[in-house]
């Protein structure tokens, strides 16, 4: 008989479980509720999904040593059906994102605005789940793709779930619902190649755009640092559509939402978000994971632009069309409650991949507005819940289903968790069973008058699709303004097709003439192309809204933000330390980068643990950079490449960065040595380590750039 040479299974830690978050201990249990155990030593004993305890998990069941696999292996066979169907369909659009939960809090009563009861109360709080994505990229792609990132919120709210689905860019590439499917095939990957992944330069894509003028205004806006965010945590979120809030009394207020970060706005550099997708392609994930679990949560305003139909008649364009804003300065957004991310996912399929979003789920009290975008998008979102999970009762997955009561009649179906119990299951019924439906309580759609013919049409008040794409890009600093224009750049020079890059400029001019030349000057054009025609031919000329600036929104302090430390072997433990409390009293991270991973011994011969090695720590995961190598190690860091790129990286993104006299080497290998700028600072400082910190609060020292673009001092 063959002898048994299976390897004995390594029994998991005992608090495994725990530590992994897991709650729902009934998975681990028998069909009676009763643990199976081992022998006296408390280890849960392996089963079946139908519960059978299992023997032998190692290896499967067989004739002989070298002989054939047998069909009573049932353990076998199930264990490898049920890996084969582990994966459901990804989204086709925003596959790749992020979720956490956390709560909403009202600030104060909006019965005068809406009856909406999450809105009735001050201090009331509602749980929430919030998941982040980006759009064109597959679920395996990398975090800083130039792309819109989805904010989706789900509030479970006392009168059911409201999702408000929304982007951290306030408009949209289309008017129309029917051009979304030619506009998301435009930007993935091109059907006969298959690639590119995640990435708007491609022929395709600016070949739909250019023949698209109404996308111009979200094109600023994609073109925009706010298309590579610095993280989740940082960005804004928007409705993008107009809304209606509805009161007790049937009276409506239109509305905008905004979700406004208390930490201020960041975004990237382009050359930054292209090293970090090689470096971390989960940097935006693993900032949220890490700032969750280290007790930092991230927080939002929901801030709501209220207005009434006189506004609306008055405003310069169609409150229905989204491909437009209402700057802040013409109407303020007004702060009316907060929300809180605090808890992260006890597991990543179970409630960011099933969380299942629809713009129609609104409570009494929101309504919809008859923007044609979000009508299609209340029609849309219901088929691809089906087609990825697979059931009408997606709402029965514990991360969809409502935390209030509810009662209907609907049941059976695909993997029906619930069904009506008792005899009635349809109403009205004469057992005096279930629940009825109640015109006081139940949803009032607004009593909207609508009349006009019946046609295919797209109205003139959503003609003019220029005036707010000049608008968006006058109200940038002049650095904001350069990367608008670098980002068109590098688009288009990925498109191989010149009438493209043409057509593109040629709305450009429509737009900016100086920037329609500096882009057709970069891109090596000969000539100017004619000017686009334009439905509305007289562009208006808006007033700059400062709020659409993210430099000018960004953060007061360097709160939330991570500062990287080079050290060696010698590295004085004084600054070290100094350095690391005034960063953590500021509520900001500190993490060490070293020639070796284990760490480095200090000054006063301590141990100091590093969290990176030099190649694992690029300077571009870090807000701001200090270089802290003792004397006698800094030979060795010479010899190091990425200790130079490090440096190089750090200057070139305009970071500040912080030095002792014994870091002047690698900062001359780096090519910086001779070219310190304000953003430069000696370490401790005239005024202190505390003061180094507080100047971090800037996060970067844009006026560099130019000269780091030339290479000069
Ligand atoms: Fe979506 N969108 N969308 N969308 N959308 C989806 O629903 C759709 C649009 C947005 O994290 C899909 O569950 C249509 C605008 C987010 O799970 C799908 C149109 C805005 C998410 C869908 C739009 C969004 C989606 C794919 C044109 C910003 C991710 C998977 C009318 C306001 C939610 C899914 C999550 C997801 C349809 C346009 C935001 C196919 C038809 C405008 C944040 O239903």
């Amino acid at each position: 008989m063959a002898k048994n040479t299976s390897p004995k299974a390594s029994k998991p830690e005992k608090s495994t479980a725990a530590a992994a978050g897991i709650h729902d201990q009934k998975m681990m249990r028998g069909n009676g509720g009763e643990l199976h155990q081992t022998a006296g030593d408390g280890t849960p004993v392996l089963t079946t999904a139908q519960g059978g305890p299992v023997a032998d998990d190692q290896n499967s069941l067989r004739v002989g040593a070298r002989g054939p696999l047998l069909v009573d292996d049932f353990h076998f066979r199930e264990k490898i059906f049920h890996f084969d169907h582990e994966r459901i369909p990804e989204r086709v659009v925003h596959a790749r994102g992020y979720g956490a939960h956390g709560f909403f809090e009202t600030y104060e009563s909006l019965a005068a605005y809406t009856r909406a009861d999450i809105f009735q109360r001050a201090g009331e709080k509602t749980p929430a789940f919030v998941r982040f994505s980006t759009v064109a990229g597959n679920k395996g792609s990398f975090d800083l793709a130039r792309d819109v990132r989805g904010f989706a919120v789900k509030l479970y709210t006392q009168e059911g779930n409201w999702d408000i689905v929304g982007n951290n860019i306030p408009v949209f590439f289309i008017q129309d619902a029917i051009r979304f499917p030619d506009m998301v095939h435009a930007v993935k990957q091109e059907p006969d190649r298959g690639f590119p992944q995640a990435q708007s330069a491609h022929d395709n894509f600016w070949d739909f755009i250019s023949l698209t003028p109404e996308s111009m205004h979200m094109i600023m806006w994609i073109m925009s640092d706010r298309a590579i965010p610095r993280s989740f945590r940082f960005m804004e979120g928007f409705g993008v559509h107009t809304f209606r809030l509805v009161n007790a009394k049937g009276e409506t207020t239109f509305v905008k939402f905004h979700w406004k970060p208390k930490l201020g706005l960041q975004s990237v550099a382009w050359n930054e978000a292209v090293k970090i997708n090689g470096a971390d392609p989960d940097y935006h994930r693993r900032d949220l994971w890490n700032a969750i679990q280290a007790g930092n949560f991230p927080e939002w305003e929901l801030c709501l632009q209220l207005f009434d139909q006189d506004f609306a008649d008055g405003f310069d364009f169609d409150i229905l069309d989204p491909t437009k804003i209402i700057p802040e300065e013409v109407l303020p957004a007004k702060p009316v409650g907060r929300l809180v991310l605090d808890r992260m996912p006890d597991n990543f399929f179970a409630e960011t991949e099933q969380v299942a979003f629809m713009t129609q789920s609104v409570p009494p009290g929101i309504d919809f507005s008859n923007d044609p975008l979000l009508q299609g998008r209340n029609f849309s979102y219901l088929d691809t819940q089906l087609k990825r999970l697979g059931s009408p009762n997606f709402t029965h997955i514990p991360i969809n289903a409502p935390k209030c009561p509810f009662h209907h009649f609907q049941q059976d179906g695909h993997m029906a968790m619930r069904n009506p119990v008792g005899r009635a299951n349809y109403q009205p019924n004469s057992w005096g069973e279930g629940p009825r439906e109640s015109p006081a309580d139940g949803f009032p759609h607004f009593p909207a008058e609508e009349q006009g013919r019946k046609a295919r049409l797209r109205p003139e008040s959503f003609a003019d699709h220029y005036s707010q794409a000049r608008q968006f890009y006058i109200s940038q600093t002049p650095p904001e303004q350069r990367h608008i224009a670098a980002a068109l750049t590098f688009e288009l020079s990925k498109v191989e097709t010149p009438v493209i890059r043409e057509r593109m400029v040629s709305h450009l001019m429509n737009i900016d003439e100086t920037l329609a030349n500096t882009v057709a000057a970069k891109l090596g054009f000969r000539s100017m192309p004619e000017p686009a025609d334009a439905a509305v031919p007289t562009r208006q000329d808006l007033d700059p809204s400062p709020a659409l600036s993210i430099v000018q929104r960004g953060p007061k302090r360097f709160e939330g933000r991570k500062l990287g430390i080079l050290v060696t072997d010698g590295v004085d433990i004084d600054l070290l330390t100094g350095l690391q409390d005034a960063v953590l009293a500021e509520k900001a991270e500190v993490a060490l980068i070293a020639p070796k991973v284990g760490g480095v011994t200090a000054s006063d011969g301590s141990w100091v643990p590093a969290h990176f090695m030099i190649d694992g720590g690029p300077s571009v995961l870090f807000d701001a950079v200090a270089l802290l190598p003792a004397k006698e190690a800094a030979d060795d860091l010479l010899q190091e490449a990425t200790a130079r790129d490090f440096v190089a990286d750090a200057f070139q993104h305009c970071k500040f960065i912080g030095y002792v006299a014994d870091a002047l080497p690698l900062m001359r290998m780096a090519g910086i040595a001779d070219r310190l700028d304000e953003g430069v600072i000696e370490l401790p400082g005239e005024r202190g380590l505390s003061a180094f910190v507080t100047e971090l609060g800037k996060l970067r020292l844009w006026a560099r750039e130019p000269s780091v673009k030339l290479g000069k001092a």
